[in-house]
């Protein structure tokens, strides 16, 4: 008894001093914490946000705004977009176009479809060249449509390109059925290959018109400078893939900055599982385009 009247004693006296040693640890700790996360935020957050005041500043502030000019624009735009890739350069417009749009382009093209054609390189023949593009198309220039739809798509595709309407090609509707592909393949034409050209694509433009329930991405299989050891097969689906949403845009540019082709612009499309796809797709050249 009288042993555990002692311990029992001895314990009462501890906790108290063990009470204030806890106290006391935990303020300091607190202190500390609270002091270093004071420094950070002086040192490391008050640039970022005075950066981000500027930025603000120049979106609101009217005056921001630059004097209009003969051309160009007297407010600011905004045209989302995502960077997909830098090799190829590829980026994607998410609702470039609404749906009634899409849908007004596919009734205008519906009846002009032809089999899909492809330019040949030497030796090529369009027996030979069977099955590697199997869709169907049709050319319709902005100027033919009177309901002025593509005219307002072509703007915006000059307006987020900044190359100007005058050097693209007519916009080539295609559509996909279940099955129907197009091999990867460059858009700019390669003298060695073609002969010589009098102009040449830089960049093309993708306007999907529809959703595809399965299959139909348009690939990059060289993407980063991935499969480019000689042993890919050119239906193969791999590398980026952009799966088709009605009315979102694809801008990639086949060229370098130096004019020369850009290896990992190779893109296709990959079969469609199940569903149809449509998509407008424009070329946009180095020269100005006859009407
Ligand atoms: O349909 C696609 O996704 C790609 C079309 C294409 O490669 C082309 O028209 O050059």
């Amino acid at each position: 008894m009288k042993l555990r009247a002692s311990k029992h004693s001895s314990s009462l006296k501890l906790k108290p001093k063990l009470g204030l040693v806890a106290a006391t640890f935990f303020c300091f700790f607190f202190f500390f914490i609270a002091g270093f996360l004071f420094s950070s935020f002086l040192s490391q957050d008050a640039p970022v946000l005075r950066h981000r005041q500027r930025v603000l500043e120049s979106v609101n502030d009217d005056a921001a705004v630059m004097p209009d000019r003969e051309s160009g624009d007297d407010s600011f735009t905004s045209i989302p977009y995502q960077v997909l890739s830098w090799a190829p350069r590829a980026l994607y417009f998410p609702n470039f176009a609404p749906a009634e749009h899409c849908q007004s382009i596919i009734a205008m093209a519906k009846f002009g479809l032809k089999p899909s054609t492809l330019a040949l390189r030497n030796g090529e023949t369009a027996e030979n060249t069977k099955g590697i593009r199997t869709s169907s198309g049709v050319f319709i220039s902005a100027s033919e449509d009177k309901t002025g739809i593509l005219d307002i798509v072509e703007e915006k595709i000059a307006r987020v390109t900044m190359l100007p309407r005058t050097h693209g090609e007519a916009f080539n509707v295609l559509r996909y059925e279940v099955g129907q592909r197009y091999n990867s393949h460059y858009d700019a034409f390669s003298p060695a290959e073609y002969g010589p050209q009098k102009s040449q694509r830089v960049a093309s433009f993708l306007l999907y018109l529809t959703d595809v329930e399965e299959g139909g991405e348009t690939m990059f299989p060289f993407e980063n400078g991935s499969n480019m050891d000689g042993s890919y097969d050119f239906r193969q689906c791999v590398g980026l893939k952009v799966k088709p949403r009605r009315g979102d845009g694809l801008l990639f540019y086949s060229l370098f900055p130096n004019g020369t082709i850009d290896p990992t612009s190779l893109h296709g499309s990959c079969p469609v599982i199940s569903g149809e796809k449509w998509v407008a797709t424009k070329w946009i050249r180095d020269q100005e385009q006859d009407e």
